[in-house]
């Protein structure tokens, strides 16, 4: 195991600055480039810096700083965290469920390996760190309607296990429970709430979607600015307001039927079929309502979308996205 120190809480440990040096890993995912951008308007854009593995396209090295980072790295890590002054660290680099558990073996390396090098660096660092959780980190034995924080979870894929976390050393550890999370601009990979997004698309492009869960499989799910919104207004509390760690956070719940019924309101032709596959539904233990109402307690949390906004905002942003 490494040895790692945890300096005083004077020096090193303090801000340099008055807005935090944010760090955000697996950036090019669904995202990475939306949290920096929300970050970037409150803090400056040198005071945000996306990475991840891949080469971005162009567009978002014009938006502000991106860098190189192996999560699996640590001294590449340090070497960021420590040249960069970095005070916030955002971990969003993971496999997703269904692809996980398609490559159970890259899983449990990037997405625990991962987490435990940015926990020693957050504590090594005195980082706060975020680390998002998901409604895949609970199981079938798991209560479901609704999942509250606290309860036995379980989980039955290598994405949910790796995401069932518990925070260790008076770290400043923050974690949120995303349900699924639907964006017009980027696109999930490997997930099991994805159909959620690629409805859309399909509604609007040959008007048939062939659909992975079955009609009546319901999870939660959330418009991407309240997942960016959560995460920032959480990452900004002070530590003395929070009574938990970790949060569920909800929006809505719907299932792909419900959400097919509220897509044909404007576009009435829309066909949806049914093709149920097996790493997809067997995943289906999955909470299907979160009760977040500690973090309306603690932090204020409050969604801004429901089902219909999200439905009218989906298809007005992919709209303007294609002309
Ligand atoms: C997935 O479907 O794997 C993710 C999640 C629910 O965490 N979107």
């Amino acid at each position: 195991p490494r040895q790692i120190n945890r300096w005083p809480s004077n020096e090193s440990s303090e801000p340099l600055t008055d807005s935090p040096r944010v760090l955000i890993t697996g950036g090019l995912g669904q995202l990475g480039v939306g949290l920096a951008q929300m970050l970037r308007k409150q803090y400056g854009e040198e005071n945000v810096i996306l990475s991840d593995i891949r080469r971005p396209p162009n567009e978002v090295y014009n938006m502000g700083p991106f860098v190189y980072a192996d999560v699996l790295d640590y001294k590449n890590l340090r070497e960021l965290v420590v040249n960069n002054r970095i005070t916030w660290l955002v971990h969003y680099s993971a496999l997703l469920s269904a692809i996980g558990e398609a490559n159970v073996a890259l899983a449990r390396t990037i997405n625990i390996t991962g987490l435990h090098n940015v926990l020693d660096l957050a504590l090594e660092n005195c980082l706060r760190l975020f680390v998002p959780s998901t409604i895949g980190a609970f199981g079938p034995s798991s209560p479901r309607d609704p999942a509250p924080d606290l309860c036995i979870q379980r989980p039955r894929t290598i994405y949910g296990v790796s995401k069932y976390l518990h925070h260790k050393y008076g770290l400043d550890f923050r974690c949120l429970r995303y349900p699924g999370v639907v964006s017009a601009h980027t696109k999930p990979g490997g997930g099991t709430t994805d159909y959620a997004v690629q409805i859309f698309h399909d509604a609007l492009s040959t008007g048939h979607h062939e659909c992975y869960l079955r009609s009546n499989t319901r999870l939660p799910m959330m418009h991407i600015s309240d997942c960016h919104r959560a995460t920032i207004e959480f990452m900004q509390t002070p530590e003395s307001q929070l009574s938990l760690r970790t949060y569920n956070i909800a929006a809505m719940s719907f299932t792909p039927e419900e959400v097919a019924e509220e897509i044909r309101k404007h576009l009435p032709h829309l066909r949806v079929t049914y093709n149920p596959d097996t790493i997809r539904q067997t995943i289906d233990s999955w909470p299907v309502r979160f009760d977040d109402s500690n973090a309306r307690q603690d932090w204020g949390w409050k969604p801004a979308f429901g089902l219909s906004e999200l439905v009218t905002d989906m298809l007005a942003s992919i709209r303007e996205k294609r002309t």
